[in-house]
């Protein structure tokens, strides 16, 4: 495949932008060579400066959960883009979107609009700590939750692909409020509670962690977790800025039945754009400036673009549940169960983790549910397999501890030549 303007590109960006990108995954160190750099998305397609093409399944990291561009979210735009980009001001669309997220995530009583998924997690974890005076919390190894100073530690996602789970700039002191536990380990968290009584103000977890790999949370470990918050007074957050509107309309909550108390969201909710939001308990959104003491602000939150496409996006969710999620889940497990078929007649019994449309597949035998077994997985291996998948046409994530998205637009071709891509890619580095 030529991708010569990708790396004539690339040279020139690095000395102009650090490490040539501006989110460090995208730079493929882990996976080697040289990153693509894009052009136009069409449905399920991107298409490179060179003209090449490739089945999408980053889809941006998982807001395109109906492809590139589809015309319900462009239309919206188009719209608002008549009407001017930026107020700094109320409008009418925020009201819509907040009703229409309450309406599908019924923990959420009261919602704050942010600008990204950080701003989300970082704004949830004030507020738990401005409701509860309380300044520790729980954080999981291996869960990524943005990258504000007391998340970066023993974190996933890009700081664990590049090797920084602990990132230098984080301070003794940011880190000392922050309490690990381990993934699906209750014990774990019934400890740090114990040793750290009544200090700790809020627990925050992917539901289904989409930043070490995909590795879902038990039922049970969850529930044990709300039990726990609830009789200790913790507060806890479910970080759905991944699995929020894509594992179900209601997210990962409505998925096991168990609700927080706040959540934060991203991606699906701005369509594209950038947004995030927290919201949870009326009773602990009411502490949110201007109605109580704990200062949240932004600029550019509820910019009226952002608000027009994520209210788009959510609108068809709502209008079309049952044929968008029934319709991922036929498609995902298609692609999971070739994946599977293909290692098994390879001889190898890789494991591989899928809820809905997120799914991992991991270069370890062993079963995956927690970090270390997560990163039990040979990433050295998993670079040769990206490589081999990449000249075949497949974009996926350029890191093991990412995820694969697939969406609604995603045809049986495309899944039927993923599925010989990825047999013919397994034969070649096996
Ligand atoms: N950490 C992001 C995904 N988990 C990467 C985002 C990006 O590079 O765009």
């Amino acid at each position: 495949m030529n991708i010569e303007k990708s790396v004539e590109l690339f040279n020139k960006a690095k000395s102009l932008i650090p490490g040539g990108v501006n989110s460090p995954v995208r730079a493929f160190k882990s996976v080697g060579g040289n990153p693509v750099f894009f052009e136009k998305g069409e449905g399920s397609k991107l298409i490179d400066v060179n003209g090449n093409r490739y089945i999408d399944y980053i889809g941006s990291w998982g807001p395109h959960l109906f492809g590139h561009n589809p015309p319900f979210i462009k239309e919206a735009l188009e719209e608002q883009l008549e009407k001017g980009v930026s107020f700094g001001a109320p409008t009418e669309l925020e009201v819509k979107m907040a009703e229409i997220i309450t309406r599908l995530v019924p923990s959420v009583e009261m919602v704050r609009m942010v600008n990204s998924g950080t701003e989300a997690t970082m704004s949830a974890v004030r507020t738990a700590r401005g409701f509860t005076g309380r300044e520790k919390f729980i954080k999981f190894e291996g869960c990524y939750h943005g990258h504000a100073d007391y998340f970066l530690i023993k974190a996933g996602s890009g700081a664990l692909t590049l090797g920084v789970p602990t990132s230098p700039g984080v301070t003794n002191g940011n880190a000392a409020d922050t309490l690990l536990a381990d993934f699906n380990d209750i014990e774990s968290v019934k400890r740090l509670i114990q040793a750290n009584k009544g200090e700790i103000s809020s627990v925050i977890i992917e539901p289904v962690a989409g930043n070490m790999g995909v590795v879902p949370a038990s039922k049970d470990f969850l529930q044990q977790l709300r039990n726990i918050c609830d009789e200790e007074e913790i507060i806890l957050i479910f970080d759905e800025v991944m699995s929020g509107f894509r594992v179900a309309a209601g997210g990962a909550q409505e998925l096991y039945g168990i609700k927080p108390d706040l959540t934060t969201f991203g991606k699906i909710i701005g369509g594209g754009l950038p947004v995030g939001a927290f919201g949870g308990k009326m009773e602990i959104m009411e502490k949110v400036a201007p109605a109580g003491p704990v200062y949240q602000a932004g600029t550019l939150s509820g910019n009226p673009l952002a608000m027009a496409a994520g209210y788009a996006a959510l609108k068809h969710i709502e209008e079309n549940k049952e044929e968008i999620y029934s319709s991922l889940e036929v498609k995902s497990a298609k692609l999971e169960q070739g994946l599977n078929e293909n290692l098994k007649s390879l001889g190898r019994n890789f494991q591989i983790n899928r809820v809905g449309s997120m799914l991992s597949l991991f270069f370890t035998e062993n079963k995956v549910f927690d970090f270390k077994t997560a990163v039990s997985s040979d990433t050295e291996l998993f670079g040769k397999y990206y490589r081999a998948m990449l000249e075949r046409g497949i974009y996926l994530a350029p890191a093991q501890f990412e995820a694969v998205f697939v969406s609604t637009v995603h045809s049986d071709e495309d899944i039927d030549y993923t599925i010989k891509a990825a047999f013919e890619a397994l034969k070649e580095i096996l």
